[in-house]
């Protein structure tokens, strides 16, 4: 475990739900590498906010995007190696404000990637400005007053825009969330993980998920009922809500086209550019 840390000193503020993300996605790790996988198998993307210092601390190979663009990097990587798993850290301003376009479409085309969605609620870097989730009435930096705006539902945004595999985890149960992350990592298609994350300084959020979390114990049957268990705040399900197999974008283009080695695609670039 201790190889998949950083020498880089750690800045999140004590508490943060962040130490928990980082912890599963450790866990998730190192149990591949001793079944069958090798740390090179794994790359990662991260957007730009607290979320995005998992790069700095997280010691794998990878590419810190621009604010809300971590995705089309994701993307980049994979088609150009689609021996990769790819695994994208964004935030709730990232991935569904500056970046939703990304989002949507990645789901859309069943990219082969994986989106770990940090959610607290607000621009916790930005000190607490209301983000796409911040719920109704939040106070924060840009609405001291109460937030006016509901919040998308990410599970539901996702389903509806095509990802193939969409799960809820909590950044204070591990063990669970390492699971989800571990099912999505090797699912083939697009997998979103919405990872409910305390923001100790601007958005505290524990005592509310410790007392309403509940982990489902079974996929939901279908769609309309997956809709119906995610938008419910009084019990907030953890859990897988959709998973299928539908074709990937990767395998879908190569089939149209001659697949090229690496060392043929960049040639392929350097003579057209
Ligand atoms: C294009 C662009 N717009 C705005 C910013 C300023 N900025 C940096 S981080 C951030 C908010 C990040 O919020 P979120 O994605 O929710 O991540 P968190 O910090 O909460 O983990 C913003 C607005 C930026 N760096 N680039
Ligand atoms: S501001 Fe919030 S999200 Fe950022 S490190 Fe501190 S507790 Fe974590």
């Amino acid at each position: 475990m201790r190889k998949l840390i950083s020498d880089k000193e750690n800045t999140w503020c004590i508490g943060c739900g962040n130490f928990g993300i980082f912890n599963a996605i450790r866990k998730s790790i190192k149990e591949l590498v001793e079944e069958d996988h090798t740390l090179s198998d794994f790359v990662m993307s991260s957007g730009i906010g607290c979320h995005g210092k998992i790069f700095d601390y997280l010691d794998i190979s990878g590419l810190y995007g621009l604010h809300g663009r971590a995705l089309a990097s994701a993307q980049g990587i994979k088609m150009a190696n689609p021996q990769l798993h790819v695994i994208t850290f964004g935030g709730d301003g990232d991935s569904l404000g500056e970046g939703l376009e990304h989002t949507l479409f990645a789901a859309k085309r069943n990219m082969d990637v994986t989106l770990i969605l940090h959610n607290n609620g607000n621009y916790g870097l930005t000190t607490g400005q209301a983000s796409p989730l911040s719920t109704l009435g939040f106070k924060g930096l840009s609405t001291p007053k109460g937030n006016v705006e509901p919040p998308f539902s990410a599970i539901n945004l996702l389903m509806e825009a095509g990802a193939s595999f969409v799960a809820r985890g909590y950044s204070a149960k591990i063990d669970h969330l390492s699971d989800l992350m571990r099912r999505a990592i090797l699912h083939k298609g697009f997998s979103f993980i919405e990872v409910l994350q305390p923001c100790v300084s601007y958005n505290n959020t524990y005592e509310l998920y410790n007392h309403r979390c509940a982990i489902m114990d079974s996929i939901p049957d279908n769609t309309e009922e997956a809709r119906r268990l995610a938008l419910d705040t009084n019990s907030i399900r953890l859990g897988v809500f959709r998973e299928e197999e539908r074709p990937v974008y990767h395998e879908a283009v190569a089939s149209r086209a001659p697949a090229m080695t690496i060392g043929q695609r960049i040639a392929f670039l350097q003579e057209n550019q």
